[in-house]
């Protein structure tokens, strides 16, 4: 059976998304794709209900629950008043349209952090396939000095170039978008926010952004408590 928890209280941001959300996802401690939802919602003050499949009962459920609820046959999923959810940056994208914040307010700045989240989208793809490859020993130390170098030299990049970034410390400057989020997901997966941001010393912009999303004051309590995992 997966674990069930309940956290938070229903306030006006359940309101506009339309209800309290439930989120399938694997117990995978306080990473992966799903808990970049999770790190919004905690952002944003949304109460939810945390459904973790261990890894060992996963490959079962995929079969039954999963599949009944998503036709691809994987996580997250989320549900929401009779509704199901799928595609982790659709979802972000959507919460972000309802909650009115999160995306950006020109069509400028939309397209920025889309673009900017989906460049992370590919690096989460790449990490992903180096990391769980069946030859890990070789395949994520040369992921960490190909690939992974290219990614943060790209970010850093375009987060000191392009004039939305460069005031800092979001991708929007000084507001927060899902972007951000998914970014700091995939540095912090690929342990580089770690030992005081130990992984991020070569890049100074990339590492504001990750210590201005830990400063956000939800971001921080939820960093505290016991429902973060590490
Ligand atoms: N594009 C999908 C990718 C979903 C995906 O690959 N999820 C992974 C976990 S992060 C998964 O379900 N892995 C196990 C499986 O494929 O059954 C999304 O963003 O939601």
């Amino acid at each position: 059976m997966p674990s069930t928890k309940q956290y938070g209280t229903a306030g006006p941001a359940n309101e506009a998304i339309g209800g309290i959300p439930t989120i399938h996802y694997l117990d995978f401690a306080s990473r992966g794709r799903g808990q970049v939802v999770r790190l919004m919602w905690e952002d944003a003050g949304i109460a939810y209900t945390d459904v973790r499949y261990s890894f060992e009962e996963y490959p079962d459920s995929k079969k039954t629950v999963i599949a009944e609820k998503n036709p691809t046959t994987n996580v997250p999923v989320v549900e929401i008043n009779g509704k199901i959810l799928t595609q982790s940056y659709a979802m972000l994208r959507h919460f972000a349209r309802q909650l009115g914040e999160y995306d950006g307010k020109t069509e400028e700045e939309k397209y920025w952090a889309d673009a900017m989240c989906d460049i992370a989208v590919d690096w989460r793809t790449q990490f992903v396939n180096a990391f769980f490859h069946p030859q890990k020993e070789e395949t994520y130390p040369k992921h960490q000095q190909t690939e992974r170098v290219r990614f943060l030299n790209a970010f850093e990049t375009h987060l000191t170039r392009h004039e939305l970034s460069r005031p800092g410390p979001y991708v929007l400057g000084p507001t927060v978008t899902y972007a951000d989020l998914v970014l700091y997901q995939v540095l912090h997966d690929e342990n580089l926010t770690q030992e005081g941001m130990k992984g991020l010393q070569d890049y100074p912009r990339l590492r504001q952004l990750a210590d201005a999303v830990e400063r956000r004051p939800n971001v921080k309590a939820f960093r505290e408590s016991e429902r973060y995992l590490g």
